[in-house]
Order: structure tokens, then C-alpha cells, then sequence
């Protein structure tokens, strides 16, 4: 149901009164000061109240997962790239789903680094590649992008290669990893299909109140993504990166699985990096009301009701604490909230310097494209909401210090 909601605040001299949550005083009051203290007595009541109130738990394990390299070529992309595409088989209660990865690897580099992200709309899509197979799933129509009947075609090909500058990637010497998230549950309001409807009791037809949402589904699946590129002996470790809603499941996937050597969240916004409390853009009570299977049933209580959350985002940051974290946002991008996106950074980079990590001190200001490249790093890049080859140029630069 929509409910009606408040108008979008876009005033900064509008933003209610309100404190952001201390990362390092415990819901008791218990002041922590140092990592030990921390990885004891704080992170994980902190990443349980995400996982039952925000995002929602994965109900139980897989009984069983398979991968078959179903198409590769040692010499795609002319040459410079190792093409693999991967079906992974995913089962539970006697249902599978299936989704593929579509991977390059850069010749002459062993050992390479990857980036792993999920695509909106197909594999297929990243790249003029005319052997990278077309995804089956349901697809949400775009006329600029030339998917209608909630289908992709041959006619999408490539649509959104200007988001994955995969030669520069290449050149640099990093792979990429894709995945159409749709594959893993297609992002329509409708919990009958896709990943969820796997763990279903007989009867059951949605996850139950403190259990996952497609955001949660779609960080498990990268986290199944990642058991398969862990042991690909071509490949040293995997920073995963998501856009915008997958950048919000990038965000989680990075807090929910210590294997991901590092995270970007490239203007990933509310339910995401920015700061909930600031009510700034979008806010709790206007995501749920648009998207109700994103988050948990019982982050539907948030609604409207902010102030009463005990955490907030900058909160979700230190739970990936202390492995390399870079948060982007885009100043014409207000839906997101772009200064409490870098707000957050700046607040969850006390956990990271309990590592003797850098992040974002309370005194650095989010100058227009100018990077603060640190472990947890921050870009206010100009123009909108989008992935560029700015973003990427940062990615890589700071990926090649900190997370190689
Ligand atoms: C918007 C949504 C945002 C963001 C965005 C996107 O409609 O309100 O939270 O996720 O979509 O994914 O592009």
C-alpha cells in the first residue's frame, strides 16, 4: 500500500535536530577503546541489529551449490582478456536458481585483482562483446535502453558499457566480475520468485518479519559469486562495488563477508551510505513505500520514525572496518543525500583508526572532485547520478594503494 508521504527535504536549514549514533559506545553505554574491545563487545551487536532490523536474515544455509564454466575464450576482447562465463547452481528444498558470471580476467597479469559488481540489466549490457550471453530473467523495460516485454534481446547489447570501462580496467591489470542482480531476485514487489522463494516452508509465500528483503537476497548471491572467484587460482582478492541499489547490497555484502578485500559504493544513498537521521532526499518512510521488498518487514517501524533508530548508516560502514571502503557520491545527485553520504564516512572512520587505519577526519571538507583517498576513502564528484569513467579513474587509483 502507498502510504502518503512528508515532501522531500532538499534544505540543509531544514534537517531535524539530531545526534549520530556514537560508533564506540555500546547500546549498554560500554566506552570502547580499541579494536579487541570493539570486535567483542560492539561490532556484532551492531551488524545484528542491521541483520534483523534493516536488511533482514538469510533464514538458512543452501543445501547444495554447483559452478560449470559453460563458455570461455583465452583471447576475447582482442586479446587482452581471458572471457569465462560461469552458471552457478544454487538449490534448497529441492528448487534451484541459476545465474551467471560473467568474468575477464587481463592476459599477462597473473594473480589479478578483481572488481565484482552487479549490472541492471544483463551481462550482456556492459559490453559490445557479442559472445557474452543474453540473460533469460526478467528484465525491467527501458526504452533508452531498448528492453521492452521484460525481456532482454540482442538489442541491449552494450547499452550500459559506458558504465564499465572494462579496457581500463584491463589495462590497469584488474579483472571484472559481473552478475545481472535480476537473476537473483528480480527487483519488483513480489516475493513469489527469485532467490527468497527457495527457503520457503510449504505455504509460505514471503520471507518472514525479520528476515531478508532483495537486498539481503542480492548480497547473499555476490557472497555465492565470490565462492566461486576465491578459488579461481587466477585471481589474488575481490573488491565488490555496486551502484546506487546495488550499491546498497554492495555495502552489505562487504559487512556480511569478510572476503571481500575492499568495497565501493558509488552513490548508494539512503539504505545505503548516507545518513538516515537527516531525513535529507529520499528517507526510510518514502524507500519502503517505493520499494517494500528492499529491506526486512521490520524496518517498515523506521518509517517516518528516524529518530527512534538506535544506528544509523554510518554504522553499516564500520562493520566493514578494517578493510578498504571507498564511499562516492555526486553533487547533483540530492535523492542520495551526497553530504550525508560523506558525513557518514567521516563518522564511521573512528573504527577504522582504532585499526590505525586514515579515513575521513572531522575536519576535511567534500571539495568537488577532489578525492580524499585514504583506507576508507571519499569522492564528491560533479554532475549526476551515475557511474563514470571519473569514478573509475578514482576506484582504480585507490584500489592500487590499498587494496591490491
Ligand atoms: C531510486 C531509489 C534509490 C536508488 C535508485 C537506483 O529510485 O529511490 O534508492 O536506489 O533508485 O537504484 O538507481
Amino acid at each position: 500500500m502507498l502510504l502518503a508521504q512528508p515532501e522531500a527535504n532538499y534544505d540543509e536549514t531544514k534537517i531535524p535536530k539530531f545526534s549520530v549514533p556514537d560508533p564506540l559506545t555500546s547500546f549498554s553505554g560500554l566506552t570502547i577503546t580499541d579494536s579487541l574491545q570493539w570486535e567483542e563487545k560492539r561490532k556484532l551487536e551492531i551488524f545484528q541489529f542491521f541483520e534483523k532490523q534493516i536488511y533482514g536474515k538469510v533464514p538458512a544455509l543452501l543445501d547444495e551449490y554447483s559452478f560449470k564454466v559453460i563458455e570461455q575464450d583465452n583471447n576475447a576482447l582482442g586479446g587482452k582478456a581471458q572471457r569465462k562465463q560461469i552458471a552457478v547452481g544454487l538449490k534448497k528444498n529441492g528448487r534451484t536458481l541459476n545465474f551467471n558470471i560473467l568474468l575477464y580476467l587481463p592476459n599477462g597479469h597473473e594473480n589479478a585483482p578483481v572488481f565484482l559488481g552487479y549490472n541492471f540489466h544483463g551481462n550482456h549490457t556492459v559490453t559490445n562483446d557479442p559472445n557474452v550471453i543474453i540473460t533469460e530473467a526478467w528484465n525491467a523495460n527501458s526504452t533508452d535502453l531498448k528492453i521492452s516485454n521484460n525481456k532482454a534481446t540482442e538489442a541491449s547489447r552494450g547499452v550500459r558499457a559506458n558504465r564499465w570501462p572494462i579496457d581500463k580496467m584491463l589495462d590497469k591489470g584488474y579483472g571484472l566480475a559481473t552478475v545481472y542482480y535480476g537473476e537473483i531476485d528480480p527487483d519488483k514487489n513480489d516475493f513469489s520468485d527469485g532467490l527468497h522463494s527457495l527457503f520457503y516452508d510449504e505455504e509460505q509465500t514471503k520471507p518472514k518479519t525479520n528476515e531478508w528483503g532483495s537486498i539481503a537476497a542480492w548480497a547473499f548471491g555476490l557472497s555465492r559469486a565470490m565462492d566461486y572467484l576465491d578459488n579461481d587460482t587466477n585471481i589474488s582478492n575481490v573488491i565488490v562495488f555496486g551502484h546506487s541499489r546495488l550499491g546498497k547490497a554492495a555495502l552489505w555484502a562487504g559487512a556480511t563477508d569478510p572476503r571481500f578485500t575492499g568495497v565501493i559504493s558509488n552513490n548508494s544513498g539512503c539504505g545505503g551510505a548516507a545518513l538516515s537521521k537527516r531525513k535529507f532526499g529520499e528517507t526510510i518512510g518514502r524507500i519502503n513505500n517505493s520499494f517494500p521488498h528492499w529491506f526486512s518487514e521490520s524496518f517498515k517501524k523506521y518509517s517516518n520514525r528516524e529518530e527512534t533508530l538506535p544506528v544509523d548508516q554510518h554504522q553499516l560502514l564500520t562493520l566493514i572496518a578494517p578493510r578498504p571502503l571507498y564511499v562516492a557520491s555526486a553533487i547533483e545527485d540530492e535523492w542520495a543525500d551526497p553530504k550525508g553520504e560523506f558525513l557518514s564516512a567521516q563518522h564511521a572512520s573512528k573504527v577504522y583508526e582504532l585499526y590505525g587505519k586514515k579515513g575521513i577526519s572531522l575536519t576535511d571538507v567534500h571539495e568537488v572532485d577532489r578525492p580524499i583517498q585514504q583506507t576508507l576513502a571519499y569522492h564528491m564528484r560533479s554532475g549526476k547520478h551515475d557511474v563514470t569513467d571519473y569514478d573509475w579513474d578514482q576506484y582504480i587509483t585507490w584500489a592500487e594503494t590499498f587494496s591490491r
